[in-house]
């Protein structure tokens, strides 16, 4: 097994520890002084669950037990595709307490994603739950990542698991549990937004991640008398660290989870259990918003509303403040680490106008041309970041390595920005050829690939398009060969590559060529801009 490793040059380390960044924590440290502390405190709430801290604790004890005694042993990691179930924490927090290392995968995730997960971490064993909080069948699924990855000895499901191993089964000896892992190793397997090609594997430990989110509570004003809606995936980055279910268990607090993101199940949720803080994406933020117009539920003690993941326009943040009781938070930020925030007593055109700034006085922040030359300040360019939540180097990965970070450690994050006085940053674009769409993220270079593999398709580009709903939709420019495909059946087929269903072009659109310049050949980039810059001059002329 390639080892896991996270590693920040020493004097680096040093500075972040003796700034109280650092402080040596870990995963199953916290929860286990939370449940000693507030053992009959409420900790997470779904699925007609109510566990208390004390519960959580001795769930996820069994679990890790349990996961032993299936024969996984310390350093394996496990991808876990657990929607807003609260077995999600007692999962996660049983491999912590095993020395097992989480492989978040997405509930959208399909085989194409979940095998190239699975061979990349190395993955020993995969769980999922029998029935997705969408009602889709992860056996199946199971049954093919097995024989795609041949090295996954195990799978467990949540509910009815015929074959394999029942979550609900797991237990075991306490004693075999290993002592609590070194808060500089890494703790679990983010997945990156894919910005060229298939998702890399993001490596965090335990010192960092509690750092960004121990930060993030007293930024977003997270305390133990919070209840926290967790609306987006769970697993995602976002809904989990800014502040995050963790940051609320960090702190104590009730973690709520909404089996999906919309009005109709997360309103009687707010007004049922109180909660006082959640974050959205921009285009559920709008929809929240709008449907917070009829009045129907009790949001009143919403307090905070995180809106990130994609662009919030200032019209739209106005829109989301004024319809909503909470406070608006703006926040910017990546799996990678960095990230920005508004903060709660900010004037409304910083709250509404930028994406907010750093949450650590030692995130250092670079705003460069494409020399790699510091523009002026106000001027857009490239954001670089380097700090003590943010990655060195992806998991396995060289090549992503030598492009992803400057030579003096700073993460390319590939967003374009102007910074502002006090350090506040507002996202203007991209550098890269990814589609944001409504914070999810697609490679259009891994699109064009499985488009490419049709044997009717001679060439493919895929291009971001500006959608009034979504903030971006993704459309596909193919030159058939052969037969002509029909965009329905090419995109039927495309889901039967397995992959993710928001990877799926929302539009296709057949060419007979690409356009080459005078000087012969354009580059991949060049040709996506055309291809997009053609599409939008055609929607304006229509
Ligand atoms: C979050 O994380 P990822 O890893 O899914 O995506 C990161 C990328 C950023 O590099 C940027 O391109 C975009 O998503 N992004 C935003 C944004 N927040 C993220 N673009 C414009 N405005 C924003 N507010 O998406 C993520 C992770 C932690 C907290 C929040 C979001």
């Amino acid at each position: 097994m390639i080892p896991l490793r996270q590693e920040w040059p020493p004097e680096f380390a040093a500075r972040y520890r003796a700034a109280g960044h650092w402080r040596g924590e870990t995963f199953p440290g916290f929860l286990r002084q939370r449940a000693a502390e507030r053992p009959e405190a409420l900790a997470v709430i779904g699925g007609g669950q109510r566990w208390t801290y004390a519960e959580l604790h001795a769930r996820a004890e069994a679990a890790a037990a349990g996961f032993l005694a299936l024969g996984l042993r310390p350093g394996e990691r496990v991808v876990v595709q657990l929607g807003n179930i609260p077995e999600f924490f007692p999962a996660v927090f049983g491999l912590f307490l095993a020395g097992l290392v989480p492989v978040y995968a997405l509930p959208a995730h399909r085989i194409a994603e979940l095998a190239h997960f699975a061979a990349k971490s190395e993955a020993s064993a995969y769980i999922a739950a029998a029935r997705g909080t969408d009602g889709f069948d992860h056996r199946p699924l199971a049954r093919a990542l097995r024989e795609a990855a041949p090295g996954l000895r195990h799978v467990v499901i949540v509910g009815e698991a015929e074959e394999f191993t029942a979550f609900e089964s797991l237990d075991g000896d306490r004693a075999a549990l290993p002592p609590d892992p070194d808060p500089a190793s890494v703790a679990f397997l983010q997945i990156s937004g894919g910005t060229t090609g298939l998702s890399k594997l993001i490596p965090r430990t335990h010192d960092d991640y509690i750092y960004s989110f121990r930060a993030s509570n007293e930024i977003c004003g997270v305390t133990a008398e919070s209840v926290f809606l967790v609306a987006l995936p769970a697993a995602h980055n976002f809904p989990m660290s800014s502040p995050g279910h963790m940051g609320a268990l960090y702190a104590g607090a009730r973690v709520v989870l909404s089996p999906t993101p919309s009005p109709e199940t997360a309103f009687p949720l707010i007004a049922q259990e109180r909660v006082t803080i959640t974050g959205l994406v921009p285009p559920l933020a709008l929809l929240w918003a709008q449907a917070a117009a009829g009045g129907r539920h009790d949001l009143s003690s919403l307090e905070v509303l995180l809106v990130g993941g994609a662009k919030l326009t200032p019209e739209a943040a106005r829109r989301v403040q004024d319809a909503l009781p909470a406070r608006l938070q703006q926040v910017f930020g990546m799996a990678e680490g960095l990230v920005n925030y508004t903060r709660l007593d900010d004037p409304d055109p910083i709250v509404l106008e930028t994406q907010g700034r750093p949450i650590s006085p030692d995130d250092e922040v670079r705003i460069v041309d494409d020399l790699g030359e510091e523009v002026p300040e106000g001027e857009p360019g490239y954001l670089l970041a380097r700090g003590p939540y943010t990655i060195r180097a992806y998991h396995n990965d060289d090549a992503a390595n030598a492009r992803s970070f400057t030579p003096d450690g700073f993460y390319r994050t590939g967003d374009v920005v102007r910074r502002l006085p006090g350090g506040y940053l507002v996202v203007q674009g991209r550098a890269g050829d990814h589609i944001n769409r409504a914070g999810e993220k697609i490679s259009a270079e891994e699109i064009e690939d499985h488009l490419l593999a049709h044997p009717n398709v001679f060439d493919a580009a895929v291009v971001s398009v500006p959608d009034e709903f979504l903030g971006e939709r993704s459309c596909a420019f193919v030159i058939p060969q052969g037969e002509r495909p029909r965009a329905p059946a090419l995109k039927a087929w495309m889901r039967g590559r397995g992959i993710a269903e928001f990877k799926v072009p929302d539009q296709i659109v057949l060419v007979e060529a690409f356009e080459t310049t005078a000087a012969g050949k354009i580059s991949r980039r060049e040709l996506r801009a055309r291809l997009r810059a053609r599409l939008l001059a055609q929607e304006n002329a229509d």
